[in-house]
């Protein structure tokens, strides 16, 4: 079902998501502007999950300007560390002062340790819309660690992680790439293009 029709936020503060999300709502033609664009404030994330974040993160852009609001939670989750940075992982690159020395935080504890490195990324996308109830999807992507950091495409930490069935990082790949969408709508690449996937077939299309 169609559910976004006007107006759409992307209530994010994150220009490499930011970019990335519009990319995948381009085919849509649905006309959308961004939380910095409008001023928006940064919710506080008090949710244990990917998922409720994204939907506190939705569901604000919504109370403050009562339009549709699209938001995006995200995180890379590495076995050997228990899952870490996960939800945390815009925390761990705010307290080491870089994406540099969060992906040095991450390689650390791993050095002399045998590989594969395991981990995958999550993407939980929430659209969130005046007086309805939330929707919020999620999307994996599973792959190896790779150090030192490879490419300068991308962004936060695309360059330590090469995705399953791939010579490249995230971080050597154009978005186009990255997204992997394929023509035939067959499972797209990243966590996010994934999860929008699932997203646009339940709230975009007829
Ligand atoms: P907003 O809450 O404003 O959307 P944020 O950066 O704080 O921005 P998150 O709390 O979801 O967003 O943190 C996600 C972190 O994981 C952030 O540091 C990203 O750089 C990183 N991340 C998420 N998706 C990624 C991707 O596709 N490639 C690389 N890093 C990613």
């Amino acid at each position: 079902m169609k559910l976004v029709k006007d107006r759409l936020v992307i209530a994010t503060h994150n220009p490499g998501k930011l970019r990335e999300m519009a990319e995948l709502l381009a085919p849509y033609e649905i006309e959308v502007v961004s939380a910095g664009e409008l001023g928006l404030p940064e919710p506080e994330e008090t949710a244990t999950t990917f998922s409720g974040n994204a939907a506190i993160k939705a569901e604000a852009a919504t109370a403050a300007t009562g339009l549709p609001a699209f938001a995006d939670d995200s995180g890379l989750c590495v076995a050997a560390l228990g899952g870490a940075p996960g939800i945390y992982s815009a925390r761990w690159a705010k307290d080491a002062g870089s994406f540099e020395a969060a992906m040095g935080r991450i390689a650390e504890p791993l050095t002399g340790r045998p590989g594969p490195h395991r981990a995958h990324f999550v993407s939980a996308l929430a659209l969130a819309r005046p007086g309805a109830a939330t929707i919020v999807v999620e999307g994996r992507v599973d792959g190896e660690l790779v150090f030192p950091p490879r490419g300068t495409l991308g962004f936060g930490y695309d360059p330590i992680f090469r995705p399953d069935g791939h010579d490249r990082t995230f971080g050597e790949m154009s978005s186009q790439e990255k997204h992997g969408i394929p023509a035939d709508g067959s499972r797209a690449l990243s966590h996010r293009a994934r999860a929008f996937q699932e997203f646009a077939r339940t709230c975009l299309v007829d």
